[in-house]
């Protein structure tokens, strides 16, 4: 198989985090790809929505986005099991995995207005608007950050990677009134050592 990556995309990141944790490293080529281009036909023959992660899993069948690649792995290998099988255990996981990927989604959002539109273009409120989602969200987690048992799960692995992306591409103001957040994920990258494993290189 053969991901289509970027080493500072938290989609990708959230995928490769699982790679590790099931075991199926040996089994899967990375292949970095650039998505800066208005179309990058390598990426785009994989996924028409040009976005990475995408997983190539024969010459043919590619699969995005990453929470479906994420289910895709979880299948290939019993443990640990990143996706409860049903019942409200499984919503609560898929729940926690969208809140942290509508985090993601409105990061990546104030990060492309400054990449790909000139600033004099840049527009305060629909950036303050992205903002408030962020802020709310983390507020949100911060009242209950979501414990896990025995192992971390797909929802607990999205939000590490959402706010490891607010650290890299936002700075670190998030943590300031949120100390619960901060503990909670030590504590995960404590416990999944392919958080680290996954850091992006200084740029
Ligand atoms: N919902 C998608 C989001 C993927 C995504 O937006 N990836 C970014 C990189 S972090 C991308 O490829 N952006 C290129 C573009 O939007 O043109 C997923 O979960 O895989």
């Amino acid at each position: 198989m053969k991901l289509l990556f970027s080493p500072f995309s938290p989609y990708v990141r959230k995928v490769r985090m699982a790679v590790i944790m099931k075991g199926l490293s040996d089994r899967i080529e990375t292949v970095a790809v650039d998505t800066n281009p208005l179309d990058n036909p390598e990426l785009s023959s994989a996924n028409p929505l040009s976005k990475i992660p995408a997983l190539v899993i024969d010459g043919s069948t590619a699969i995005f986005d990453s929470n479906v690649i994420c289910e895709y792995l979880d299948s290939l290998a019993p443990q640990p099991a990143l996706f409860p099988a049903s019942g409200v255990e499984r919503i609560r996981t898929l729940t926690l995995g969208s809140l942290a990927d509508g985090i993601l989604d409105a990061a990546l959002l104030l990060v492309y207005e400054k990449r790909y539109r000139p600033e004099e273009k840049w527009h305060a409120p629909w950036m303050a608007r992205q903002q408030g989602k962020i802020d709310r969200a983390l507020d949100y987690l911060e009242k209950t950050p979501p414990a896990w048992r025995g192992t971390p799960d797909y929802g607990h692995l999205t939000l590490a990677c959402a706010l490891g992306y607010l650290d890299l591409r936002l700075g670190s103001a998030w943590r300031s009134s949120r100390p619960k957040l901060v503990a909670w994920l030590d504590e995960f990258a404590a416990a999944v050592p392919a958080f680290e494993a996954t850091r992006p290189p200084p740029q």
